[in-house]
C-alpha cells in the first residue's frame, strides 16, 4: 500500500542491502508519496484528538504534561488503530525489514515522534539494541519524516559503520522516551556524525547496533514530526525478565516524578 514499488527492483534491493550491511543504515528518499504522507498526517491528527486522551501514560509522552500542544511521543500506535497496524504489519515496510535482516520479522512498535518548537529536547546518542535486550541483536528501526526536518529542527544523525563496533556503555538520561544514552560519547564521535535532513516521505533505516542521535528543536515555529517502526528478526531472543524489570523501574520513576510536581 504505502510504497513506490518501482523503487525496489531486485538490483537496487541488493544494493540497499549491501549498503545497510556496510554502513549500518540506508536512506531511501521519497519512499512515500506526498499523498500517502498527507493521509498519514490526517489520520494522526484525528488519532491525537480522539484516542490519545484515553491512552495510558506509558504510551503518551509530553514535554510538558500540562500542555497537550507539547506532545512528543506516542507508543504502539498499531495496537490502537487498524490503519496504523496496516502500516507496520504485512506492509511494504515489513518486507524491506525482512530483506535487510535476511529473515522473517515481527513488527514490535509503531511510534510517533515530535519535537515541539523551542522545547523539543535532543535525542541522546544511543544504540537501540541497548533498549531492546536481544540476543542476537537482530533488529531494525525505520524513521520516516512526516514533514521537512533539518539540522535546526533536529534531524537524525548516524555514525557510519558503528553497528560493527560493539555495544557502547549506556547510562540514564533525563530525556523522557529515551531514558538511556551513550556515556562516553566524545568529540571524535560528534565529528563522525552524518546528519540526514529529510523531506516528507523520506525513510531512514538503521540496524539495532547503529549509533545515532538528534539535536533538540531550535526553531521558533516549526515542529519535527516522524514515524518510527521497530522490527525484530525472528532469530532474536528477548531477555524478557530484564526487560520487564527495566520497564517497571521506568514506570515507577515516572509515577514518582509526576506525583512530586
Ligand atoms: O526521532 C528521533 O529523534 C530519534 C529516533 C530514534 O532515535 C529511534 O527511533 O531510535
Amino acid at each position: 500500500m504505502y510504497f513506490k514499488k518501482s523503487q525496489m527492483n531486485s538490483q537496487n534491493i541488493s544494493e540497499v542491502r549491501h549498503n545497510f550491511d556496510k554502513d549500518g543504515y540506508v536512506f531511501l528518499p521519497g519512499f512515500l508519496s506526498e499523498k500517502d504522507v498527507d493521509a498519514i498526517n490526517y489520520k494522526l491528527r484525528e488519532f491525537i484528538e480522539t484516542k490519545v486522551p484515553d491512552m495510558p501514560f506509558n504510551h503518551v509522552f509530553y514535554e510538558d504534561k500540562n500542555n497537550p500542544a507539547t506532545l512528543k511521543q506516542l507508543q504502539d500506535l498499531h495496537l490502537y488503530d487498524p490503519f496504523f497496524d496496516g502500516i507496520l504489519n504485512n506492509s511494504e515496510f515489513e518486507k524491506i525489514a525482512e530483506v535487510l535482516l535476511g529473515e522473517k520479522v515481527i513488527g514490535k512498535n509503531l511510534e510517533y515522534f515530535n519535537k515541539p518548537p523551542k522545547i523539543g529536547k535532543p535525542t541522546p546518542p544511543h544504540q537501540d539494541g541497548y533498549y531492546f535486550m536481544l540476543n542476537p541483536p537482530q533488529a531494525i528501526t525505520m524513521w520516516m519524516a512526516l514533514e521537512y526536518v533539518d539540522e535546526q529542527t533536529g534531524c537524525v544523525r548516524y555514525i557510519k559503520g558503528s553497528h560493527l563496533q560493539g555495544m557502547r556503555p549506556h547510562g540514564k538520561t533525563e530525556t523522557l522516551g529515551f531514558s538511556q544514552g551513550i556515556t562516553d560519547y566524545d568529540e571524535k564521535d560528534f565529528s563522525r556524525e552524518i546528519p540526514f535532513p529529510a523531506k516528507p516521505g523520506d525513510l531512514l533505516i538503521h540496524h539495532a547496533m547503529t549509533i545515532h542521535r538528534a539535536d533538540g528543536n531550535k526553531s521558533d515555529s516549526r515542529t519535527r514530526k516522524a514515524l518510527g517502526f521497530i522490527y525484530f528478526g525472528e532469530s532474536a531472543k528477548e531477555d524478557l525478565e530484564a526487560k520487564n524489570a527495566y520497564q517497571k523501574i521506568l514506570s515507577e520513576e515516572r509515577t514518582t516524578k509526576e506525583s512530586l510536581k
